[in-house]
């Protein structure tokens, strides 16, 4: 009998850690100026023409706002610096051969503190307004995070 727990036990621990090693996470920013937001239009791939709050896959041993950061380097050539999180909503799709739903994008609040912007990989990059935010084509997993960032906004 104990075999055959130390057996079971294994197995899972075994699960647990390929899960661990699929899972994607993805992070997002909202950058802020004043009372706008910057978004960005995908410009390659299935989500061609969809806006979304830009950022990227976390690297395997990276930190969450290192790749925040790194990301934001990457895509729009400006230096950021975090200031709070948002929100986060499950991301479908993502994840390499594990559950739907595993993988999840979180979004931080930023500020630009350095750089100057430049479109890298995005097709269009826009300040917008509160008001603006909603009739935007978004990646659908990125319309839930809205009303945070509405709300961010109308604090500010
Ligand atoms: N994604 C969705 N919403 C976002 C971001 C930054 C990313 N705000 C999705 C699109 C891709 C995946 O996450 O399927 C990885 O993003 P990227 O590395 O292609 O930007
Ligand atoms: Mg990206």
């Amino acid at each position: 009998v104990l075999t055959a727990m130390q057996a079971h036990l294994d197995l899972f621990a075994a699960a647990a850690q390929r899960r661990a090693e699929d899972v994607v996470q993805v992070v997002g920013a909202a950058l802020v100026d004043g009372d706008r937001v910057l978004v960005a239009r995908r410009g390659s791939g299935g989500l061609a023409g969809k806006w979304e709050f830009p950022g990227g896959k976390v690297e395997r041993g990276e930190s969450e706002l290192a790749a925040l950061v790194r990301e934001c380097q990457e895509e729009l050539a400006v230096d950021i610096t975090p200031q709070a999180f948002l929100g986060e909503v499950p991301l479908p799709g993502v994840v390499a051969g594990g559950e739907p739903g595993a993988s999840t994008l979180r979004v931080w609040w930023g500020r630009i503190t350095g750089g100057v912007l430049v479109a890298h990989e995005h097709s269009e990059v826009r300040w917008v307004t509160a008001g603006e935010l909603e009739d935007l084509d978004w990646i659908p997993a990125d319309r839930p995070l809205l009303p945070a960032v509405r709300a961010l906004l109308a604090r500010l």
